[in-house]
């Protein structure tokens, strides 16, 4: 049979197939040949004695959380409390589009919103969209609930967020824990978290903080300039125009005139300098 490796517990494998859990050991095979079985994984296995017998190839695998097969990343992003972090959302972007796991925007706490705030934050959702990346809210579950079907997904987002609230919204029936200061404690108790994945209905949610790890050393400067979905349009007189220094640029050209976002253009910046 084949399934889905939906947690792992010390040598034992949940394995998910056909809304069943099965709990499998490994073959010795595996350590052999140094393939380790990571949540995630699509397994062929042996339901009558529970082993795993194979391991399908992988589409991608992350480090930090550990975790293989991610087609797309909700990355809660609230608009306060904590504030709205356009960097971080677009350090999300990078990894993310770079470990090509497609990216999807959930806005949380527009509630909190004034007025005029919120015009400013659908001007942002506007932008988002119009790059061609999929954007919704905490509010929209019946579009947030199309865009995550048949799909393993990842959560990310900054504690406080809403990344726990949002899942509670989902399914009923998880219970999870939703504030800052229960999960602050939780995290000290629990140093090991392991990934967990939970299945709502024909999709895989990760349950994780998302990338703890939110650097980019592993990138190049081109692997940071292609995620900038907006600049690739753009023909500069450069061919390789890396949209700095250059003394002609269109990049350049469409910030000042407003088409491009300020802050994508600065933060597409910063991370390259972040690489020195
Ligand atoms: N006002 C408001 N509060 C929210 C919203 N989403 C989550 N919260 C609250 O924000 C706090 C942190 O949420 P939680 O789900 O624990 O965040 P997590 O750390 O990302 O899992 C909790 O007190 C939630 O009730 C929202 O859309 N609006
Ligand atoms: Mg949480
Ligand atoms: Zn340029």
């Amino acid at each position: 049979m084949e399934g889905k490796i939906t947690r792992i517990v010390s040598n034992l494998y949940r394995v998910n197939s056909n809304d069943k859990d099965f709990e499998c050991r490994a073959r010795g095979k595996f350590r052999h040949d140094k393939l380790t079985p990571l949540v995630g994984d699509i397994v062929e296995f042996d339901p009558i004695n529970c082993y795993i017998l194979d391991i399908k190839p992988r589409i991608n695998s992350l480090e930090r959380p550990t975790i293989a097969n991610i087609d797309s990343a909700l990355i809660v992003t609230s608009v306060k409390k904590p504030d709205l972090s356009l960097n971080l959302l677009d350090k999300e972007l990078v990894l993310c589009i770079s470990n090509n796991i497609e990216p999807i925007i959930v806005f949380t706490k527009i509630d909190l919103l004034s007025k005029s705030e919120l015009n400013k934050i659908k001007s942002i959702m506007k932008y988002y969209t119009k790059i061609g990346i999929k954007v919704t809210t905490n509010r929209s579950l019946y579009k947030l609930k199309r865009l995550i079907k048949n799909k393993t997904l990842v959560l990310t987002g900054q504690t406080g967020a809403g990344k726990s609230s949002l899942l509670n919204k989902l399914d009923k029936n998880l219970n999870l824990e939703t504030n800052e200061i229960s999960e602050a404690l939780g995290r000290g108790k629990h140093t090991t978290r392991h990934v967990e994945l939970f299945n709502y209905k024909s999709s895989f949610i990760a349950d994780t903080p998302g990338f703890s790890s939110l650097d980019l050393t592993n990138l190049s400067k081109d692997d940071i300039k292609s995620t900038f979905k907006e600049f690739n349009k753009v023909s500069c007189p450069y061919k390789d125009c890396s949209h700095t220094n250059e003394s002609e640029c269109n990049v350049k050209k469409l910030v000042k005139n407003k088409k491009i976002m300020k802050s994508r253009y600065e933060n597409y910046i910063k991370f390259i300098k972040e690489l020195k």
